[in-house]
């Protein structure tokens, strides 16, 4: 027989847990906001490349490592779609674009994969938000969209 107090704690997490997956099964299907694919790591990349798929369309493979980004700079001309794939080298890293809603984790052994649009031009700086040793607050990259007289990788 459970104890009163027991029996009340359980139905509190219980209804915390079911409006968690409530959340965020609302803003899956309401909101159209896409949530993070963990992806096997089956050694797809072990090294940080930016791939073009058409004029519109970008594959970011970025690797996390103290402490840094690979790549440091991504360039990318306005209106484009970039899918990013992230991993880390070591430690877990926290990825985080400014003015966008991303907030991925990289996990050494996984891949966190997430798709952005980039419609207005500028430079969203990418931040890690996971402390992870002395050198973290240094650990930054960029989005640079829409730099002048820059051309864009062709492969
Ligand atoms: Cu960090």
């Amino acid at each position: 027989m459970l104890d009163k107090y027991e029996k009340r704690a359980l139905l509190i997490t219980g209804g915390i847990i079911m409006l968690f997956i409530f959340s965020l099964l609302y803003a899956m299907v309401k909101e159209k906001i896409q949530v993070t694919d963990c992806l096997p790591y089956n050694k797809v990349y072990t090294e940080s490349k930016v791939t073009r798929l058409d004029e519109r369309s970008y594959q970011v493979f970025a690797v996390a490592r103290m402490w840094n980004f690979e790549p440091a700079q991504i360039y990318i001309p306005v209106g484009s779609e970039v899918d990013f794939f992230l991993t880390s080298k070591d430690v877990v890293h926290g990825f985080n674009i400014s003015d966008k809603n991303v907030n991925l984790m990289a996990v050494f052994g996984g891949i966190s994969k997430t798709t952005v649009r980039f419609d207005q031009p500028g430079v969203y700086k990418i931040t890690c938000h996971e402390y992870c040793g002395v050198g973290h607050e240094n650990m930054q990259a960029e989005v640079i969209v829409n730099y002048p007289e820059r051309s864009y990788s062709k492969d």
